[in-house]
C-alpha cells in the first residue's frame, strides 16, 4: 500500500475563556489537521497545534514540505519515513518545528496502518493494557481565584475523576502554597493531586517551593525549571521526596536519553507532537522501561491513550478536553480510568462538520 497524498488544513480552535499558566495566557489554538491518503483507500489522520494560533502557518508548511518524503512510498514503512525525515531535517535541526512535522506524518501513518489492519494502534504496538488511569488537567489554572479552584476541584471529583493537576509558579511561593492547601482541603486526602510550574522557577525557587509542597502529598511536581536545564532539574529531583515529572518540552530519544542519564525526572511525560510521534514515543517509552521509569502522556488524550495502552510502564493519561470536539468519537471513562479504544487506528476520526464550522468562524 502506497501513500498517494498528504493533505493539511489549519483550523482555529477557540477557548471559552482565556486561561493562565506560567507559560502565559492561552485564549485559542491553531490546529493543523493532517490526512495521509493511500492507494488502498484508507486515510490516516493526525493533529498538531500551536498556542494562540501563532505561527500555525510555519507548522503547516513543515508538514507540507515533508510530504515529498512519504508520497509514493510504502505506507507501512513508518520507521523508514522517520529515518529519511530525520536525515533530511538535519540542516534545520532536530528539535522544534522539524520534529513536529515528523510527528504529524508519523501519527497519521500509524492511524492508516491500524485502519488497514483493522486493529487499534495499541495492539499493533504489542498491547500492554486496556485502560489507563487519567487525571483532569483542564482546569485549576493560575487565573482562578481560590474559591474557583475549590469549586472546580470538587466538580472534577463529582464527575468521577480520582486525580487532577493544578498550576503553580506564582511570584510569591506562599500564594502557591495557600492555593495548593485549598485544593487539597477541597478534595481530601484520597484524590491524587499534581502541580505543574510550567518552567516558571529557577533552581533555588524550585527546591524551596518543592519543600513547602511536600506536606500536600503531591503525586508529582511538574516542569519546575526551564526545559533546557536538565542538570538543574536533576538536582531538584534529588533534593525533593515528591517525584518530579517532566519531558513535555523535550524532543526525541536523544533528549530523553539525556534526561534519563542525568536522572532529571522520576516520571517522563513525552508529548506526541514534540517527541516525534507514535514511533518515537514508543522508543522513549521502552528506553524508560529499561530504567524502570514510568511514562505519562502530555495533552492529546484521544491519541495518547493508544501509546500508553501499548506500554507496560505507562501511568497517567493527561485528560485535556481542548481538542475533543474535533473528533466524532468520545473518550470512555470507567472508575477514573480511560478505556483504550478497540476501534481501528487511533479509534478517533475527525468530525468534518464541526471542523467546517470552526473554519467558517475563524
Ligand atoms: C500545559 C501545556 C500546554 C499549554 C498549557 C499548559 C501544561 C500541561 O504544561 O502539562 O498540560
Ligand atoms: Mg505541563
Amino acid at each position: 500500500m502506497k501513500v498517494t497524498a498528504v493533505e493539511t488544513r489549519s483550523v482555529p480552535v477557540p477557548l471559552d475563556e482565556p486561561i493562565g499558566s506560567a507559560l502565559g495566557t492561552i485564549s485559542s489554538f491553531g490546529c493543523v489537521l493532517v490526512s495521509v491518503r493511500t492507494d488502498g483507500g484508507v486515510t490516516g489522520e493526525n493533529l498538531i497545534f500551536t498556542l494562540n494560533n501563532r505561527r500555525t502557518r510555519v507548522l503547516r508548511q513543515m508538514v507540507d514540505e515533508l510530504a515529498e518524503l512519504v508520497i509514493g512510498q510504502d505506507a507501512g514503512h513508518i520507521a523508514g519515513f522517520w529515518a529519511r525525515a530525520w536525515k533530511d531535517n538535519n540542516f534545520l535541526g532536530h528539535k522544534g518545528v522539524p520534529v513536529m512535522g515528523i510527528s504529524a506524518i508519523d501519527g497519521a501513518l500509524w492511524d492508516a496502518l491500524g485502519k488497514t489492519a483493522g486493529l487499534p494502534i495499541y495492539r499493533l504496538l504489542g498491547g500492554a493494557k486496556d485502560r489507563v488511569p487519567a487525571y483532569h488537567s483542564g482546569g485549576l489554572w493560575l487565573s482562578r481565584s481560590v474559591d474557583a479552584l475549590q469549586a472546580e476541584a470538587r466538580d472534577f471529583t463529582a464527575k468521577g475523576f480520582t486525580a487532577m493537576k493544578m498550576r503553580v509558579g506564582l511570584p510569591d511561593p506562599r500564594v502557591d502554597i495557600d492555593r495548593v492547601r485549598a485544593v487539597r482541603e477541597a478534595i481530601g486526602p484520597d484524590i491524587r493531586l499534581m502541580a505543574d510550574a510550567n518552567q516558571g522557577l529557577n533552581e533555588a525557587q524550585a527546591i524551596r517551593l518543592g519543600r513547602m509542597l511536600e506536606e500536600f502529598d503531591l503525586t508529582w511536581f511538574e516542569e519546575p525549571l526551564p526545559a533546557w536545564n536538565l542538570d538543574g532539574l536533576a538536582r531538584v529531583a534529588s533534593a525533593l521526596d515528591t517525584p518530579i515529572a517532566s519531558g513535555e518540552t523535550e524532543y526525541t530519544r536523544y533528549g530523553f536519553r539525556q534526561m534519563i542519564e542525568l536522572r532529571s525526572a522520576d516520571i517522563l511525560m513525552p508529548d506526541l507532537q514534540r517527541v516525534g510521534g507514535v514511533s518515537e514515543f514508543m522508543r522513549v517509552g521502552h528506553m524508560a522501561e529499561s530504567h524502570d521509569i514510568a511514562v505519562s502522556s502530555h495533552l492529546f488524550p484521544e491519541t495518547s491513550i493508544q501509546v500508553l495502552g501499548g506500554l507496560a510502564n505507562s501511568n497517567y493519561l493527561e485528560y485535556m478536553p481542548w481538542f475533543s470536539p474535533l473528533y466524532s468519537e468520545t473518550l470512555e471513562f470507567s472508575d477514573g480510568q480511560v478505556l483504550v479504544p478497540e476501534r481501528p487506528g487511533w479509534g478517533f476520526t475527525f468530525n468534518q462538520d464541526y471542523i467546517d464550522h470552526l473554519t467558517a468562524c475563524g
